[in-house]
């Protein structure tokens, strides 16, 4: 099956469709591929973290040829595309990119994303979508949700084949109308946050992002960029 350019390869079960993707890399000769699974039993966040990956939920992972050094834009591109699938779904819903690429419905997690690299200039980003069920929120670093919870109904495979097309559009787009998109969608810009990386913490404003899609944080009168790290919004929470 074909969607926008991305042949879709389906599975019942996978450990990590992110994992399934990089065995595919080696021989995909040019290829634009998806996986995508029904379930997933060992679904990766970032840092080691764990995806909880519950039934009727959409997991999937792109493969696509993309220079490293405009990774930035890839990151702006596919999280603008979630935010845009769910407007097209439920045009007044509340949704927020919150830095880097984590996809806020009502102020609570309904989608997060895993950039890792693959052979030659392959990309892999793997994309996990509440749709049916969230885990419980108190287990998790920030609250959670799905798009059943918010009323939205749509099922995992409708949402992918309106998704693919957003991305495959988005890629197109000229990179600074791309990261004002990305700038007027994203919550706390101007506001005061905290950016948790390891054990370390900073709080500053949120002045923006850059062309790589790194964060600006005011902290007095110097400005610090953040490659990587968890935002929150008010106050800390342990996990
Ligand atoms: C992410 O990591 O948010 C990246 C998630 C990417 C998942 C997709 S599914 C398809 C593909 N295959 C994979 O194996 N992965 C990708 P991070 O920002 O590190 O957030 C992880 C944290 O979010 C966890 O430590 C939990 O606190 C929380 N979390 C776990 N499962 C969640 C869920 N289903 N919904 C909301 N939050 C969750």
């Amino acid at each position: 099956m074909m969607i926008a350019g991305f042949e879709i390869v389906q599975f019942a079960e996978v450990g990590s469709t992110n994992d399934v993707a990089a065995e595919y890399a080696a021989d995909v000769a040019g290829k634009r591929l998806v996986i995508t699974a029904k379930r997933q039993t060992a679904g990766r966040g970032r840092r080691g973290r764990k995806w909880q990956s519950q039934e009727g939920n959409l997991f999937f992972s792109i493969l696509i040829e993309f220079p490293l050094k405009e990774l930035g834009m890839l990151i702006m591109a596919a999280t603008l595309g979630l935010v845009e699938t769910i407007r097209f779904f439920a045009p007044e819903s509340n949704v927020r990119i919150k830095w880097p690429n984590d996809v806020l419905l009502n102020n609570a997690k309904v989608s997060g994303m895993l950039l890792e690299k693959a052979t030659g200039e392959y990309m892999i980003i793997g994309i996990g979508v509440n749709v049916e069920q969230s885990p419980n929120s108190a287990e998790m670093l920030y609250p959670t949700t799905s798009l059943r919870e918010a009323g939205i109904e749509v099922n995992a495979e409708d949402f992918l084949r309106q998704y693919l097309p957003a991305f495959a559009k988005n890629i197109k787009r000229d990179a600074t109308e791309l990261r004002l998109d990305w700038l007027q969608n994203a919550k706390g810009i101007g506001e005061k946050i905290t950016v948790r990386q390891n054990d370390k913490e900073q709080k500053g404003i949120f002045e923006g992002i850059d062309e790589n899609a790194d964060l600006i944080l005011q902290i007095g009168d110097k400005k610090q960029k953040i490659l990587a790290g968890d935002v929150f919004y008010t106050e800390v929470k342990n996990g």
